[in-house]
């Protein structure tokens, strides 16, 4: 599984580990980045024994944005015929709930890949910012908008117009990320939480992460609408009835992710 460039992959048990792999350029994101990426998470997503997939960096740099270097001299020509970096949409979608397992620089794109995961633990050496106005530019991958829907309008007004970078405790108490932990403890409660997450049923997991987003898509009643309907399907899955078996007959459920 490791024949790619910019990433490291691994299995541990039902949880897939994607290591973004770049150290000289503090794991900026360039367009093999991406294209790796994208193919290793897609296969992970797709695969019935993966129950759980944690992104993780290094202990400087989860990612610090997207490559200037590469980026830098592209026209507003090539960027439109290119769609430049739209394929990271396709990431964010896959329904295999994902864990960004945060330490030291988050910023820019490398804050928007972290955003796109349905959850974010943070070590307590995580930097979470979106410095691209001080290049002349915007977020371009989500910033404005998970970033806003995150943290609301004056935290993420705050972060964009000045790009300041803000702390771990900032972002937990902010709503940014969901735990902070010793950064030598990271990866462990990371995969911690992974494993926990794929010993539920996977597709039921999988509606649940769909269930969460759709809060942020759409009003309540039709968002309240759309999890009820949801909940009555699952009547139709096997592991509805194993688990609920299980609890009457006061024993462990033993999902069959169908
Ligand atoms: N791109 C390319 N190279 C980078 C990047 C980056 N984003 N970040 C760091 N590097 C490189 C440095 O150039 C340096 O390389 P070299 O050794 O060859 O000079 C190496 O990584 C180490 O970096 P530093 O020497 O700068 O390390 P420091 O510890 O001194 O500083 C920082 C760390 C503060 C993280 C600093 O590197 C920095 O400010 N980086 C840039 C952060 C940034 O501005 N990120 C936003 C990028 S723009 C973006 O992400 C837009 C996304 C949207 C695109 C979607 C379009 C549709």
């Amino acid at each position: 599984e490791n024949s790619y460039e910019t990433i490291l992959v691994r299995r541990e048990g039902r949880v897939g580990v994607i290591t973004l792999n770049r150290p000289k350029a503090l794991n900026a994101l360039n367009m093999q980045a991406m294209n790796d990426v994208l193919a290793a998470a897609t296969e992970l997503d797709r695969d019935a024994e993966i129950g759980a997939i944690v992104l993780t960096g290094s202990e400087k740099a989860f990612a610090a944005g997207a490559d200037i270097k590469e980026m830098g001299s592209k026209t507003g020509s090539d960027m439109y015929r290119e769609d430049f970096f739209s394929e990271w949409d396709t990431f964010a979608r896959l329904r295999t709930p994902k864990i960004a397992a945060v330490a030291g620089y988050a910023l820019g794109g490398g804050c928007e890949l972290a955003m796109m995961c349905d959850l974010i633990i943070a070590a307590d050496t995580a930097k979470f910012g979106q410095p691209e106005i001080t290049l002349g530019v915007i977020p371009g991958m989500g910033g404005t908008q998970r970033m806003t829907r995150a943290v609301g309008k004056a935290k993420a007004m705050d972060l964009i117009l000045t790009g300041r970078q803000m702390d771990a405790e900032e972002a937990e108490r902010s709503g940014l990320v969901s735990r902070v932990v010793p950064a030598d403890s990271l990866m462990d409660t990371a995969l911690e939480v992974a494993g926990k997450i794929a010993s539920m049923s996977k597709p039921v997991a999988q509606h649940a992460v769909e269930a969460v987003n759709t809060a942020y898509e759409t009003t309540l009643a039709t968002g309240l609408q759309y999890e009820r309907r949801v909940f009555h399907g699952l009547f139709s899955t096997a592991d509805q009835k194993e688990g609920m078996a299980a609890f009457t007959e006061k024993r462990k459920p033993n999902f069959s992710h169908e």
